[in-house]
């Protein structure tokens, strides 16, 4: 253990539940509500009918439809994530994918009713920085998918993004994905850069600073007014 763990030992605390022989190392516990899910494709979002937590779950349709959370922020190292889920009846299948590789394919236990919530644990690797977490129905009739909490050793520092040419939006995403926050948005005329486009960035790319450090950005107003 170094220094600066033990700044974190709320974390270690919180973590308990999945403390075993070989995830020893201290996790956190992040919550993740399926209806938030950055990209999902032919499920149905519903309310909290049903004893979800949250403000809702996902109800998956047919084949290939999916789910998938594109900010998973976390050291490198082994994670377990935890399903809360619902299906009345068995035969249920979705692949899980992690950072675009699938992983695992998990049949979901039938639960015998609609409101009757239960969790499915599964184990898997993530790098450190941002993950991008996929839940993709197999089978023709799907779950419904209430969260997932990822219990995984937490990221402190990370890299920030190069985001130079990058357009406010896009540059703006890339920072909340590497877990950094949006600073000051400047404007600045040019005769290079595209409106709309960064010219700058402040600290610049490349850097390794702590999670939460705010990026300024300077962004082209484009060519200066003529006459
Ligand atoms: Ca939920």
């Amino acid at each position: 253990m170094n220094k600066r763990r033990n700044g974190m030992i709320f974390l270690v605390v919180a973590g308990l539940v999945f403390a075993g022989a070989s995830f020893a190392d201290s996790v956190t516990d992040v919550i993740y509500e399926a209806e938030n899910a950055e990209a999902m494709e032919g499920v149905t979002s519903k309310g909290l009918d049903t004893g979800a937590l949250g403000t809702g779950y996902v109800d998956f349709g047919s084949s290939g439809c999916y789910i998938r959370w594109n900010r998973i922020l976390s050291d490198a190292g082994e994670a377990v994530l935890t399903f809360r889920y619902t299906t009345k009846s068995g035969g249920r299948h979705t692949v899980l994918f992690v950072n675009g590789s699938q992983v695992e394919a998990i049949a979901w236990k039938e639960m015998g009713s609609w409101t009757v919530w239960g969790t499915n644990a599964v184990k898997v690797t993530l790098k450190k920085g941002n993950n991008t977490i996929e839940l993709r129905q197999s089978s023709a009739e799907g779950p419904n998918i209430d969260q997932m909490t990822v219990s995984s050793k937490p990221i402190t520092h990370n890299s920030v993004p190069d985001l130079t040419g990058f357009s406010q939006a896009d540059a703006e995403s890339n920072i909340i994905s590497a877990g950094m926050a949006v600073g000051t948005v400047f404007t600045e005329e040019s005769g290079t850069v595209e409106a709309g486009r960064v010219i700058r960035q402040s600290p610049t790319g490349g850097l390794t600073l702590p999670i939460g450090s705010k990026i300024d950005l300077v962004v082209s107003r484009g060519m200066p007014a003529v006459g």
